[in-house]
């Protein structure tokens, strides 16, 4: 499944799934399912290198035909009948092919993919996760006439009378020649109309209009809608293309997140897509039950640490009211390891797709870059100027931030929107929680973060699953407990603090490099499920917790009900 719902009822697409010919570079050949993880095949557990995969597809007429990869680990480089339609790196954000004048009957699609390390991938690197490898998310093959619509943008304004759509429609013509063209849609029985254009490329179609009878998306009533929109030449429609979106604003205000005017507390999980079974490539029923589990135990957030997600999780939070952070494709990566060649390059690619292809899931609500990367040099903080710029520059809809370990250190703090710490209290530092909050806190508002929200971007601690001792030492699944026990009650309650994102949901796979020795089972164990989603001890620690909810919830919930009585 790509996404929850038809993007297509013009447009003739059809999933390449299935099972694709994988031919190891000098190794040997197998029959690997498409999504997936080569790491899944008995033999390629551990495989780091590069391969081949290939496929048929039967063509019933002449078209144009446009290949969308959904994601490829970590490089992937697409030939068509042998020549050369794409190449792409990183393993989070999809990329696509057109090939115009493609003749009815049987063609080969073949994919070289990569997950090797080395100069060549500033980003994929031995990590604190696991770099798969493989066609990781499913491949759509679409047919096309001679334009189409690329994408469109969709941004809910709030205004006096109630709400706009601000959109714009992204056509591109491949006919070599210029069209006519218009746009028409529709959105909950609002009509859009969009005046005619020629054009000969690419070309833009915008307008602002009225919308009557929605309900807002927030938390609570994530109300979502179909925006259906159609590419008209000649007053005949040639394609189409359908978003799911919601109406919902998000500001920030001082040291307060608003959602639809209302201020927010942030409580939920950093979640690496990870699974003992399914790799990276975790299928719907996967993703809605680690939906379940988060919503079980009260969370309103996930912070897709540290890339893009798969649409077809976005697609599941915006159903369920979940507040998404996603961020770039970073981790942890020094001012040596940001000096890359390719770093730049890699990571400005990362965010122009992440955001031109996720712009309109109302469930994300923050942008984030750069997880603990050299915030705390020159150097860095000029990469950071420029992702955060580069952000602003594509949607100035949502807040932006990054998240930061260099507590006293850091010398960006004033480039973002809301500022986020990654703080270890009780696991890598044995000092009382809320004391150095409070220290953070001057050192944040003398350094460029004073008068903004701040966030709890990571916490908590390590428990091996099943490992129970009444000591209550490290790695036991009582220690887990008593450290997110006092963060909790600190982070939930302190006054200044806006949201607490706990690391990690679950237990995932690491690179042995660099990492084994750090890591038992190589594995973060810092999970509050193990990988297998089996609850630690802490789970009902945290459901508590959140439940009862923070300060300001609570505050919240008294002013509701002492004013309707
Ligand atoms: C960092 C990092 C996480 C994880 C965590 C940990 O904050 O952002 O990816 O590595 O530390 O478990 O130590």
């Amino acid at each position: 499944m790509v996404r929850l719902f038809r993007t297509n009822y013009l447009r003739n697409t059809a999933e390449i799934g299935g099972v694709w010919d994988f031919v190891v570079d000098g190794g040997g050949e197998y029959k690997l399912p498409v999504p997936g993880c080569w790491e899944m095949h008995p033999d390629l557990g551990t495989y780091r290198g590069s391969g081949r995969f290939t496929k048929s597809i039967y063509v019933e007429r002449d078209c144009n035909l446009r290949l969308v990869f959904k994601g490829v680990s970590h490089t992937a480089r697409v030939a068509f009948d042998g020549a050369a339609v794409a190449q792409h790196y990183g393993a989070y954000t999809p990329f696509d092919a057109v090939i115009t004048g493609v003749c009815a009957g049987w063609h080969t699609i073949c994919v070289d993919v990569d997950n090797s390390f080395g100069e060549h991938s500033a980003l994929h690197m031995p990590n604190d996760y696991y770099t798969y490898g493989g066609i990781v998310r499913p491949v759509v093959c679409e047919y096309l006439g001679d334009a189409y619509i690329e994408r469109i943008e969709f941004v809910p304004k709030k205004t006096p009378g109630g709400w706009q759509a601000d959109l714009r429609v992204f056509v591109r013509n491949i006919s070599g020649g210029d069209m006519d063209l218009a746009i028409c849609g529709e959105i909950a029985g609002n009509r859009l109309d969009f005046a005619g254009q020629n054009i000969a490329g690419n070309g833009v179609f915008s307008g602002i209009f009225d919308i009557q009878n929605i309900d807002e998306w927030d938390i609570s009533n994530p109300n979502i809608y179909l925006l259906n929109v159609q590419l008209l030449q000649n007053g005949t429609a040639i394609d189409d293309l359908i978003e799911r979106v919601g109406f919902r604003e998000v500001l920030v205000d001082g040291e307060k997140i608003l959602l639809n005017g209302r201020e927010i507390f942030i409580k939920g999980f950093n979640r690496h897509e990870d699974h003992p079974i399914f790799g990276m490539s975790l299928n719907l029923q996967a993703m809605a039950t680690d939906i379940a589990l988060i919503k079980d135990m009260n969370a309103n957030c996930v912070r897709t640490s540290h890339y893009p997600n798969d649409e077809l999780f976005l697609d599941l939070c915006d159903e369920h009211g979940i507040l998404v952070w996603e961020e770039n494709h970073a981790r942890g990566l020094s001012e040596e390891k940001m000096r890359n060649p390719n770093f730049d390059r890699q990571c400005e690619e990362c965010i122009d797709e992440m955001v031109k292809n996720h712009f309109n899931h109302p469930s994300i609500i923050i942008w984030g870059v750069l997880n603990e990367c050299a915030s705390n040099t020159e150097y860095g903080r000029d990469c950071y100027a420029r992702q955060i710029a580069q952000i602003k520059a594509l949607d100035k809809s949502r807040p932006v931030t990054y998240a930061t370990h260099f507590k006293y250190r850091d010398i960006s703090l004033d480039l973002a929107d809301i500022i986020s710490w990654n703080i270890y209290f009780g696991w890598y530092e044995n000092i009382p929680a809320m004391e150095n909050v409070t220290k953070l806190l001057e050192y944040s508002d003398a350094n460029g973060g004073g008068a903004k929200p701040v966030i709890i971007s990571e916490f908590g601690g390590g428990a091996i699953p099943g490992y129970r001792d009444r000591r209550r030492v490290k790695w036991s699944e009582e220690r887990q407990c008593d450290i997110l026990e006092e963060t909790l009650a600190a982070y939930l309650h302190h006054p200044r603090i806006t949201g607490a994102i706990i690391w990690q949901f679950c237990d995932c796979l690491v690179t042995e490099e660099e990492w084994y020795d750090r890591r038992p089972r190589t594995k973060n164990n810092k999970g509050v499920v193990d990988q297998f989603r089996q609850p630690k001890l802490a789970y009902d620690v945290v459901k508590q917790h959140f439940g009862i909810g923070s300060t300001m919830e609570l505050g919240r919930f008294f002013d509701e009900y002492i004013r309707k009585g």
